[in-house]
């Protein structure tokens, strides 16, 4: 990218970087089946298997007030919602379609009340769009690997057909970049083999929402595929490669560089249990533990974690996703100094843990409970002092708490770990 593009990206996303922690949240039909939002892929679905779900839903606990208090009480500062998934339904009154909430029995915009009730609580707003679509009839399905019916011959790829399909795709996004108010965030998914870039006619696309929402950030999925999220390599530097990387279900080992080996923007998504959408048998859930020490070494290697959420047919976020939530909440209300706003530091990490920075202070997330002193690389002789980040007090170094360590004129804030008993540190 030119030094003017990666300048105009670094403005764009200085929020984005400060507030580290996003909710994403994949709903729509396929939580009635309750199997995970591939299954029309996955099962082979036609249109018309699937249809008894759109003429059914009607998620009649849906209060998105209630996701953002979730969210905003898991100190979650960002939310990112599915306006349209692969199975090319859409939650929001598009004028294009009639394969949208508004016509199902729910009747409503469920984007619409989603970005109101989520500013409301004063967390940015971000939509996902799917710019793979298994229901539009000029989306190429023959020799697709990624469409329901990709044993089926008898649809033809025609560059005409698809050339409908991009006037679709791209009349959606500018209704949602001009019908829908203010947006943080686009979450295009995603490119694959020889779909993506200008297959997508992304510059212009890129272009009319940019002349639209100057501040909008774009993820890099217009690009490259999920598998490669990690990636912010294009084929042709020039060419847009997105605001953030954002790798899938992994956290880079040494976060993400670009081309000259600098440091850039990067979100991993990650799923609460194995499943984006929702998926009733799939109990396999992260511990909070986990979830905090993800996002600690998410923000230690300069990127962000967006953790996602698959509400049930009845517009509910799953009770175990949200006691999750609420104890990473819990420890955010304690911690959250030593992630907002933090990044990598230039100290080699510990073993018992990460370093995360903020300006000249340094955070010490203890991961785990030390016998006898801790070694704090790089700092070797260098601390005076410890007091625990949570309330301040006073305590030695050799246990691991949350402590202010003060080096010279610089702090080392001890992040209370979390650690397989998980007390909070109010609970102590
Ligand atoms: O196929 C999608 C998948 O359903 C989900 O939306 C994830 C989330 O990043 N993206 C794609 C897989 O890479």
């Amino acid at each position: 990218m030119t030094n003017k593009l990666i300048a105009e990206r670094t403005e764009r996303t200085q929020w984005f970087m400060e507030d580290r922690f996003g909710m994403f949240i994949h709903w729509g039909l396929y939580a009635i089946p309750a199997r995970g939002e591939w299954l029309r892929c996955n099962e082979q679905m036609s249109v018309e298997d699937y249809q008894v779900y759109f003429d059914e839903f009607n998620p009649q606990r849906y209060n998105p007030k209630e996701w953002a208090k979730a969210a905003k009480q898991a100190g979650m500062k960002y939310a990112v919602l599915t306006a349209k998934h692969h199975d090319g339904f859409c939650l929001f009154d598009s004028k294009l379609t009639d394969y949208k909430s508004t016509k199902t029995p729910s009747g409503r915009d469920l984007v619409r009340e989603f970005l109101e009730a989520f500013r409301e609580e004063g967390i940015k707003v971000g939509l996902y769009y799917s710019i793979i679509d298994w229901y539009h009839e000029d989306y190429p399905a023959y020799g697709d690997r990624h469409h329901p019916m990709r044993n089926n011959e008898d649809f033809k790829r025609d560059p005409a057909t698809f050339e409908n399909y991009l006037t679709y795709m791209h009349g959606q996004v500018k209704e949602l970049v001009t019908e829908y108010g203010h947006l943080d965030i686009m979450w295009f998914d995603f490119s694959y083999d020889e779909m993506t870039a200008e297959k997508w006619r992304s510059t212009e696309l890129i272009e009319m929402m940019r002349s639209n929402q100057p501040h909008i950030v774009i993820d890099n999925r217009l690009e490259v595929n999920g598998e490669q999220g990690a990636s912010i390599y294009t084929s042709n530097p020039e060419v847009y490669a997105g605001d953030f990387a954002s790798p899938e279900q992994i956290i880079p080992p040494q976060g993400v560089m670009d081309e000259k080996g600098n440091a850039i923007p990067w979100e991993a998504c990650v799923t609460l249990n194995n499943n984006w959408g929702y998926a009733a048998n799939d109990l396999n859930y992260k511990s909070p533990e986990t979830i905090i020490r993800k996002l600690v070494e998410c923000v230690s290697k300069n990127g962000n974690l967006l953790l996602n959420v698959g509400p049930n047919a009845q517009g509910e976020i799953p009770v175990q996703s949200l006691e999750i939530l609420e104890e990473v909440g819990e420890w955010m209300t304690a911690n959250g100094e030593s992630i907002y706003g933090c990044s990598y530091t230039d100290l080699p990490q510990p073993e018992w843990g990460r370093y995360t920075r903020k300006g000249n202070k340094i955070y010490a997330h203890v991961f785990e409970q030390s016998i006898g002193p801790i070694n704090l690389p790089g700092l070797a002789g260098k601390v005076k002092k410890a007091r625990v980040l949570a309330d301040g007090s006073e305590m030695f170094i050799s246990i691991p708490w949350n402590a202010q360590l003060f080096v010279d004129d610089a702090f080392i804030n001890f992040a209370r770990p979390e650690h397989n008993t998980y007390q909070l540190p109010d609970k102590r």
